[in-house]
């Protein structure tokens, strides 16, 4: 064959900042990756994991074909053969035990995929279960019950204006490595590089002097889980000294008063001690954003993984409505994404709001949230007999068994299932459970369009990836392998005509949608199938859409198809109160059950420090769990290294390098010691989706340096009770000396 050189685009799977990427082919291979300079989103950014995309096409043990376990061992099979073994399995776990004997648990990638996130609800509703689970709760969810509460959806996130801001507090976030998180930014580091060299300071606040930190004016300790302490400091010098001033949002907010009354305990002088961050440096910042134009808050991760991780959220933006720079230029505002946002659905500015507790999670009475249980709920609905009980699992590009705590207990969990399949590319710590395991596609044989994290763009925009490399003969994509197993939860078969079931499910929500016109839009669409149907319908449809017809120059997918390195469709405008979907139509400030939670704050205002505590850390070259399998992202010195503070480790008789025992009560880890002054003192960083020393799994590189599971150490039982989140950070630890073995 002779070569031929060819180059594609594709946007970046991996994380977050979803760049826009160019490759070099020859024929079938990738020769060279690159930030795609003519992208009009990410102009050109990159980071190194994108390389790695050439990697995990090629790597080895990348799944592909369906494996079934016989007799505790897996074998290839085909995919006739894979749906008929859940054809076999599935339906009588069902007939037995009901909808909610089936659980399913998603995954991070899912919402990187946009097969997977729009065709999971098909699948959800097809098993009708009440156990379904994802990372959502070891994550975000939080800022979902908060932004829910306060403005009407789920994912009305407000984000950063960078562009346009001059001073920003970052606190409990490290985009310089995490590249943006609920903040779709490519290239923090220009943008932010930018903002200070137009004047702008970035104030960091984390219990480590990260590397965000590094690029930023200030950065302030903070004592793990005591954000709430810190923010409900500045609040209340907001209201104190009359710093308050919401502009144009006062006639769209409600609930100032009894947000004033409520955080009227809670001076920044009596909450110093607690959350480490003297008094005088909170009524300063609390005059900055109040003085300054052009600013905003932006909490992430850190703030939302703690026990007041919903009140964290919400006081963030408090902050940016009380000091008139939320919906403001350089302030926090609502992206408006071209399809599938729900605060561009429906009557602008009034909505239903949002419900969480409809039910309760059988064994621990956790409320449901988002349609969800927590996932730290999955080990204890498997593990706990009776009336319920979970008997059969979907995981769909997840693995909990490392990013969940006690993923031991998990494990031991999963392997007394009934029946478990995974839906996942890798044979790892979480999918060795499985009986099936249905393998996705490389990324380069998809095609993509960000579902979600246009929902939380800076920049408005709309781009489509185009599969780059043919897949395998054979191989469905994901959404038609949650067709497949829909239509057998159904008791519709392995053999049943997924297309035409698609085509019927599509019908029934439009008609739902736009009544007796459903036909015609069936019409209009009919050149499409699958997941590209539901991407035209989104865009059309949507803010920006040609509205089929009735606004000619509008978004269609053959538009966005036409357009490479994407469209531009703008930077973030004012959608105050438009975006609104609370009953109230306002702007909620102050929800009741967000009030009666700041009880639980009281009570613990005065609660002591722990002499030492164990906190998360990201890193560059890696993601979560799953990416430690890709060589050019292994390589390098070894990474999973506990940070200790000198003086620590002083105390501790620990060494730079040596082994150390972490316990958290009877929970045990030994991890390699890494003085580091830029942690807290008192405060210990480990990172996680370590720990890739399991049996059972196919992971030839990773098993070189497994590293040491963090969520070893945690406690699957911490939540925060109003989302349900899972406490990953500010673990109580003792640690000390360990002989190396
Ligand atoms: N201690 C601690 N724990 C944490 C965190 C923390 O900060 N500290 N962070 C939490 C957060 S924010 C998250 S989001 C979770 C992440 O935790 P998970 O959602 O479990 O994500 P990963 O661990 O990355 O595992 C991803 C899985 O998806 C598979 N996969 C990758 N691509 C595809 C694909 O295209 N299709 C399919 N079907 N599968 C695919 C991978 O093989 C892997 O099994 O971890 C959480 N855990
Ligand atoms: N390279 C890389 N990028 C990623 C990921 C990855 O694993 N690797 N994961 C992706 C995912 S799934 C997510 S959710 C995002 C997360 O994106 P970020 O939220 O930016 O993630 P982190 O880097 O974990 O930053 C969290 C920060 O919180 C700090 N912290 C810990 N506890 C506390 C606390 O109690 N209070 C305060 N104020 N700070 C605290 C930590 O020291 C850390 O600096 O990143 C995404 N991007
Ligand atoms: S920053 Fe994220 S999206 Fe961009 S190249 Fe790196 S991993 Fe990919
Ligand atoms: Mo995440």
């Amino acid at each position: 064959m002779t070569s031929q050189a060819t180059v594609a685009h594709r946007i970046c799977p991996f994380c977050e900042a979803a760049c826009g990427l160019e490759l070099d082919l020859d024929n079938d291979k990738v020769v060279r990756i690159r930030g795609d300079e003519q992208d009009v989103f990410s102009g050109g950014f990159l980071c190194p994991k994108a390389i790695g995309l050439k990697d995990l096409h090629d790597d080895p043990d990348r799944l592909r074909t369906p494996l079934i376990k016989r007799n505790g061992r897996f074998v290839e099979a085909t995919w006739d053969e894979a749906y008929a073994e859940i054809e076999q399995r599935l339906p009588p776990i069902i007939a037995a035990g009901g909808p909610n004997a089936v659980a399913t648990v998603l995954g991070n990638p899912t919402s990187h995929k946009m097969g997977l996130t729009l065709y999971f609800p098909r699948l959800a509703r097809a098993l009708g279960t009440r156990n379904m689970f994802s990372a959502s709760s070891v994550d975000q969810v939080p800022k979902m019950l908060s932004v829910g509460l306060m403005f009407g959806s789920w994912l009305s996130v407000p984000v950063p204006d960078i562009e346009r801001s001059r001073f920003m507090l970052i606190i409990g976030a490290n985009p310089m490595v995490s590249n943006g998180s609920l903040w779709t930014v490519p290239d923090f580091r220009g943008k932010a590089k930018a903002m200070r060299a137009r004047g702008g300071k970035i104030v960091v606040v984390d219990p480590r002097r990260t590397e965000t930190a590094a690029v930023a004016d200030q950065h302030h300790f903070i004592r793990p889980g005591a954000d709430v302490f810190f923010l409900l400091g500045i609040v209340h010098a907001l209201f104190d000294e009359s710093l308050v001033s919401m502009g144009r949002l006062a006639e769209h907010t409600t609930g100032v008063d009894a947000l004033a009354a409520a955080v009227r305990a809670y001076a920044p002088e009596l909450v110093q001690a607690r959350c480490g961050i003297e008094a005088a440096t909170m009524r300063e910042l609390a005059r900055t954003l109040a003085n300054t134009r052009n600013a905003c808050v932006y909490g992430r991760i850190g703030t939302c993984t703690q026990q007041f991780g919903t009140l964290c959220s919400w006081l963030i933006d408090v902050i940016n409505v009380l000091t008139g720079h939320l919906d403001e230029e350089g302030g926090s505002m609502f992206p408006k994404a071209a399809a599938f946002a729900a605060n561009t659905r429906g009557a602008p500015g009034t909505g239903r709001g949002i419900v969480s507790g409809r039910y309760r999670s059988r064994v621990s009475g956790a409320p449901e949230i988002v349609g969800e249980i927590p996932l730290t709920c999955l080990a204890e609905e498997i593990d706990t007999p009776g009336e319920g009980q979970i008997r059969a699992l979907i995981a769909i590009a997840g693995n909990p068994v490392l990013s969940a705590p006690n993923g031991a207990r998990l494990a031991k969990a999963l392997d007394q299932l009934d029946f478990m399949v995974s839906l996942d590319i890798y044979l790892n710590e979480t999918s060795r459970h499985a009986d099936v395991i249905l393998p996705g596609l490389s990324p380069l044989e998809e095609a993509h369009y960000d579902v979600t994290f246009t929902q939380f763009s800076h920049r408005n925009h709309a781009r489509y990836s185009p599969p780059v490399l043919a897949r395998a003969p054979g191989m469905p994509e994901e959404w038609e392998s949650m067709l497949r197993i829909a239509a057998i939860a159904k008791g519709l078969g392995a053999k049943a005509d997924i297309s035409a079931l698609d085509d019927e499910a599509l019908e029934e929500d439009l008609k739902k949608a736009v009544g007796p016109a459903a036909d015609q839009v069936m019409a209009a669409l009919d050149h499409l199938k699958g997941v590209e149907r539901l991407l035209e319908l989104g865009l059309r449809t949507g803010p920006y859409g040609d509205q089929f017809g009735r606004k000619p120059d509008g978004l269609t997918l053959a538009r966005i198809k036409a357009a490479p390195s994407g469209i531009d469709l703008g930077p973030m405008a004012q959608r105050i109160p438009e975006a609104l979907r609370t009953p109230s139509g306002k702007i909620e400030l102050a929800p009741q059950m967000l009030l009666d939670d700041l009880a639980r704050v009281e009570a613990d205002l005065a609660a002591p420090a722990p002499e030492l505590v164990i906190i998360g850390r990201r890193q560059l070259r890696s993601n979560n769990s799953w990416m430690h399998n890709l060589p050019v992202l292994a390589k390098g010195g070894y990474r999973c290294t506990a940070l200790v503070h000198p003086a620590d480790a002083a105390r501790l008789g620990l060494t730079d390098g040596g082994a150390a025992q972490v316990n958290n009560g009877t929970r045990q880890i030994v991890v390699q010691v890494e003085l580091s002054d830029e942690m807290m003192p008192g405060v210990v960083s480990l990172p996680h989706g370590w720990g890739h020393n399991l049996p059972g799994a196919q992971l030839g590189v990773a098993a070189q340096r497994p590293g040491v599971n963090l969520n070893a150490l945690l406690d699957e039982n911490l939540r925060d009770p109003l989302s349900g989140n899972a406490v990953l950070s500010g673990i109580p630890i003792t640690m000390k000396a360990h002989a190396a073995a």
